[in-house]
Parts: C-alpha cells; sequence; structure tokens
C-alpha cells in the first residue's frame, strides 16, 4: 500500500493534513485559490465581522528574533463581502474554512450564518486575537464564554464549527474543555502570543497598535505544548498551529495528537511551495517509519 498522506477531519476529506492557517492571503478568493492550488489540503479565510474594519494604522508587522509580530487589528470588508470570495476559493476543489469574529454571542451567530449561506465546508470561531479589545482574547481567555458563544453559533448553523483558541490563558485544556461542552467539533491551538516590540531610537512601540502577536519558530515550543495538553483533555480533533516551518515541525504536531497543521507564518519565509515541501517531508518520513497513514503517527507522543 502507497503512502496516504489523506486525512479525514470534520467528516471532510483532506488531500492532506496542511491547512492554510487565518490571516495569511486569506483576505481573497484568488489568493487562497493559488495557495489551494500550491498544495494545501484546505484553506481558511481572513477573520470577518459583521461591520467592516479598517484595522490599525501602519507599522502593521515588524520581524523579531524568531518570528513575525502583527497588529493587523481585524482589517475586513464585512462578512456579506465573503461570498464571492469562498465561491473563487473553492473552484480549487479543496475545502474552505471561513474564520470569523464577533464580541457576542449573537454576533457570532449572525456572522456565521452569513458565513454559512457562502456554503464554505466548516466555520473557524477566532475567540483568540491578541490585541484587538472586546472581541479577541478577551473572550477566549473566559471559559464561560467560549462555551456560550460555540453554543449560540452551533444553534444557527449545520456545518462544523472548529474553534481557535489564545495560548495567553493559564489553562488552556480548560479552555478547550468548554469550546467541547459547547459543541465545537474541532479545536485549533494556537492564535498569536501577546508580545511587544520597541525601538530603541524611537523610545516607542515599533507596531502602531502597541502590542502585537507574534508567530513564527520562537512560538512553535508553546503551540506544541497546548496541543499536546488539550487532546488530553478533549475527545474533538485538534488541528496544530503555531511556527510550523518544515515537515519535521508537522510530525511533530501530529505526534502530540493533532490530525491536521495550520500555516501561516511560513508562508513569509518560504513562499507557496512550502505546502508541496511539506507534503513531500512527510511522506518520506511515514515510508521511513514503514506506516502507510498518518493515522498510524497521531498521537503517539501522547503515551509517554
Ligand atoms: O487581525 C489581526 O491583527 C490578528 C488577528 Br484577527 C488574529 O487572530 N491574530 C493575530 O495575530 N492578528
Amino acid at each position: 500500500m502507497a503512502t496516504d498522506l489523506a486525512t479525514e477531519l470534520l467528516g471532510l476529506r483532506l488531500r492532506n493534513p496542511l491547512i492554510l492557517a487565518a490571516g495569511i492571503l486569506g483576505i481573497s478568493g484568488h489568493t487562497l485559490r493559488r495557495v489551494a492550488e500550491s498544495g494545501a489540503g484546505a484553506v481558511v479565510t481572513k477573520s470577518y465581522g459583521v461591520e467592516p474594519r479598517v484595522g490599525y494604522p501602519n507599522p502593521t508587522v515588524v520581524e523579531v528574533t524568531g518570528g513575525l509580530m502583527n497588529a493587523m487589528g481585524l482589517p475586513n470588508p464585512g462578512v456579506a463581502e465573503l461570498k464571492e470570495e469562498i465561491v473563487e476559493a473553492k473552484k480549487a476543489g479543496v475545502p474552505v474554512i471561513a474564520s470569523i469574529y464577533g464580541c457576542s454571542g449573537a454576533d457570532y451567530a449572525e456572522a456565521a450564518e452569513i458565513a454559512s449561506s457562502a456554503q464554505p465546508q466548516a466555520i473557524e470561531l477566532n475567540v483568540s486575537c491578541p490585541h484587538v479589545k472586546e472581541v479577541g482574547a478577551q473572550i477566549g481567555q473566559d471559559a464561560d464564554a467560549v462555551e456560550s458563544i460555540t453554543r449560540s453559533v452551533k444553534a444557527k448553523i449545520r456545518i462544523p464549527v472548529i474553534v481557535k483558541l489564545t495560548p495567553n490563558v493559564t489553562n488552556i485544556a480548560e479552555i478547550a474543555k468548554s469550546a467541547q461542552s459547547g459543541g465545537a467539533d474541532a479545536i485549533t491551538a494556537i492564535n498569536t502570543l501577546k508580545a511587544l516590540a520597541i525601538d530603541p531610537d524611537m523610545m516607542r512601540p515599533i507596531l502602531a497598535a502597541g502590542m502585537g502577536g507574534l508567530s513564527g519558530p520562537a512560538i512553535k515550543p508553546v503551540a506544541l505544548r497546548c496541543v499536546y495538553e488539550i487532546k488530553k483533555a478533549v475527545d474533538i480533533p485538534v488541528i496544530g498551529c503555531g511556527g510550523i516551518m518544515n515537515w519535521r515541525d508537522a510530525v511533530e504536531f501530529i505526534l502530540a495528537g493533532a490530525s491536521g497543521v495550520q500555516i501561516g507564518t511560513a508562508l513569509m519565509y518560504k513562499d507557496l511551495m512550502v505546502f508541496k515541501d511539506i507534503e513531500e517531508g512527510l511522506r518520506d518520513f511515514l515510508a521511513r517509519k514503514g506506516m502507510n497513514t498518518l493515522a498510524e503517527l497521531c498521537g503517539l507522543a501522547l503515551a509517554a
């Protein structure tokens, strides 16, 4: 039997477990389609809310040791605009996941309902942006809010709901359990880590918004720890996200129990080839280990 990277996730069949993370190349259907055609197994859109948002002024991104910091401020044209982007993205033939945000259960439910009318294959609830007040990590740090928002969304839509969590909490496993109690079908772990960069010459924070979210290789061990802790606490699938740059990183997340991995910052360093590169590396790794499927690898490190 040949090595097969196909992954069963949320009742969907992904040709491989490599998913474009929210926020990178995800605002337009054309870029989503390009990413899908470059080898991703599924793609996640930028986070959309009920109302349009301009986002923060520049600078919104800065490179730091070990990765990038961003404070984009959720720029998006409003979820009503998402439909044509999803229609375009779906032409590539891989699952499209719509990321949405809000500031209350009613808000999330409305955004989810509008987004699902565009027929994405799943919805990802962003309850974890580290630097936009009221619509981000403030929700994701509150276990009761995560549970009730998830429940409100599940009551409104039929497609699978993924909840993307923030690492900026004391006990991420408890938050994951709340998402599961609210009816989440899967968890994505993690969003960016709240961080600060200061320019010594300017004597002020570099990003216009002050604080930002750190992504990239610097956060990989934190993300891996979160996936491991969550997987031990819940029964639903976990999607790993945070600093995955190559096939070895992807293998580590799968060993920690991830059923799929999201890739974002690596695109800034490695371009769209990253999906094919990681796919090839994963295939070779499985063959070297005498395994045929990713399911054989998933969670093996949890027993240790
Ligand atoms: O738009 C952003 O500034 C942003 C979001 Br919504 C998020 O979820 N995570 C992040 O690092 N930045």
